[in-house]
């Protein structure tokens, strides 16, 4: 239904949203016990949405005592596995229900286009819990050869309770890249949405209960990173935290960590994604279209952002044309609620301040500007930043090396292919890459040595929920997707029985 509205039905629906600000702790919405409270901005108008919960080490104490509480219970963790499988894919029925509001939500709270949320993000969230439901009857134990005097089982059990700590860039999208495994598993889980995208955590919470999800299963706690994300990563009752977000404060998972309870840890923490683009590419069309879609699709805020396209410098220029017309073709900052919008404006005022800040270091360096390179036209309410393309970009620049997080990229020319790989690896991130050509033998090299926790041959961005997410190096560890992400949801145990 929701895909079918025009702009001014979003912009009526949207104004009608009331949106829940409370936390969700053991089934009910309560408030933060000192009734703090922080304000969800909009990006496209720099207008308050709403005054969120603000949460601090009291009020993750009771949402953890909660999920330990229901843990123990068994109500979630012992049911029978049919029966939170049919949870599970009720609750991914009930997101599909509400796509309307989740589009609303993440849309208004984070400005990513309505578009998009209808298309990617929704559909996504939707999957994975499917994607996990069909687990929940598969998670198997093993049984070991031995001495016929003994007997040996290896069980595999959820960890207890779960601490998801998600970014801002797919609110709904990586709630449910956390939750649901940790959930499928057995787990209890506490969300901790961004604060700059809080509000559609609130609705999933809500959703779960509505779809036979026991209470103090699945809770949400809202508040700031440096409050309520720390306290939860500090608390010594939580066993795992999963988290997305930047290496800087990735690393303080584990910091935390080793502070408290050695809880485990798993993060996410974005990259420096190359796109080597060869002599040989199959179809340089499809490619340019790739790497435009690849860096400005979600304003350029993805993790896998295509942000350094490393070209054959032989189809340097004829690269650099077609990119330019394809990007002023597909890109165009508008107003996020018009579902005809391909670029919405970035998440708050200091995104755009910080992005803006990279494009000033990018000219000081000796880059090109070859395309945007500040805000567009009228679009002063909102965070905006045009779509940028630099040319002339050498790999130890700093718009080469850090991440920017928006819509911004390069051009690195090269002239050997092991060059190329060279400067894909020459960084400290390792999430993503692709590399376009028609030697076959080149893909797989190419694919066996750069270093990334996914390789694209001859497109970018492909993929379902088997294809791991995860990185190498300073991206992060752990993977999202897949089944490998159960192992880390999970923990084993040996039981040795002597027979007599
Ligand atoms: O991320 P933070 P920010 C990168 C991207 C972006 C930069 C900064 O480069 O420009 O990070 O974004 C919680 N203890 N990515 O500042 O701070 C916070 O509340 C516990 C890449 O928004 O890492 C939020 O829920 N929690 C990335 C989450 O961590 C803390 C996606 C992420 O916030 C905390 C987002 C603390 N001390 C940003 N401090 C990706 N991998 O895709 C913050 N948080």
């Amino acid at each position: 239904q929701a895909r079918g509205l025009d702009k001014k039905a979003f912009h009526k629906f949207a104004g009608k949203l009331k949106p829940e600000t409370r936390n969700f702790i053991d089934g009910k919405f309560v408030d933060a016990k000192k009734g703090r409270k922080f304000e969800t901005i909009n990006p496209a108008t720099g207008e308050v949405i709403a005054s969120v919960a603000r949460s601090d080490a009291a009020d993750v104490d009771a949402a953890v005592k909660a999920a330990r509480k229901a843990f123990k219970s068994g109500v979630w963790s012992k049911m029978a596995p049919r029966d939170r499988m049919t949870v599970i894919y009720k609750f991914a029925k009930l997101i599909e229900e509400n796509a309307l509001q989740f589009a609303l939500l993440d849309t208004t709270d984070m400005g990513k286009p309505i578009s998009e949320m209808l298309n990617i993000d929704i559909p996504g969230a939707v999957m994975t819990f499917n994607y996990f439901g069909e687990t929940v009857d598969k998670i198997e134990g093993q049984v070991t050869a031995t001495a016929s005097s003994e007997f040996h089982y290896i069980l595999r059990q959820p960890l207890g309770v779960v601490g998801c700590i998600v970014p801002w860039n797919y609110p709904l999208m990586m709630a449910s890249w956390k939750v649901a495994p940790a959930l499928a598993a057995g787990n209890s889980v506490i969300l901790k949405p961004a604060e700059q995208s809080p509000l559609s955590g609130a609705l999933m919470a809500k959703l779960f209960m509505e779809a036979g999800g026991p209470a103090g299963v699945f809770n949400v706690i809202q508040g700031l990173g440096e409050e309520a994300g720390k306290a939860l990563a500090l608390h010594m009752d939580v066993d795992k935290i999963g988290f997305t977000g930047s290496t800087e404060v990735g690393k303080l998972m584990m910091v935390y960590a080793g502070q408290s309870n050695m809880k485990r840890v798993t993060t996410e923490c974005g990259g420096k994604t190359p796109q080597i683009v060869t002599g040989d590419v199959p179809d340089l069309d499809t490619a340019v279209q790739y790497a435009v879609n690849g860096i400005y699709g979600n304003q350029g805020e993805v993790c896998n952002a295509g942000s350094r396209l490393i070209v054959d410098q032989k189809i340097h220029d004829e690269f650099v044309d077609l990119f330019l017309k394809k990007a002023k073709a597909s890109f165009n900052p508008g107003d996020p609620l018009d579902p005809a919008t391909t670029m919405g404006p970035l998440v708050t005022k200091e995104q755009q301040k910080r992005v803006l800040s990279y494009i000033d270091i990018g000219k000081k360096e000796g880059a090109k500007l070859a395309l945007g390179g500040g805000r567009p036209k009228g679009f002063d309410a909102g965070c905006y930043v045009s779509p940028t393309l630099f040319t002339g970009v050498k790999n130890e620049m700093r718009i080469a090396k850090e991440e920017i997080f928006g819509p911004v990229t390069g051009v690195i020319p090269y002239k050997k292919l092991e060059d190329a790989i060279a400067i894909a690896n020459d960084s400290i991130y390792g999430l993503a890459a692709s590399i376009w050509t028609s030697d076959v033998s080149n893909a797989h090299k190419a694919a066996r040595d750069i270093e990334a926790g996914i390789v694209w041959v001859n497109c970018f961005d492909h993929g379902d929920m088997t294809s791991i997410w995860g990185g190498f190096k300073q991206s992060g560890m752990g993977r999202d997707k897949c089944l490998e992400t159960l192992t880390t949801v999970t923990q084993t145990k040996s039981v040795w029985m002597h027979l007599g």
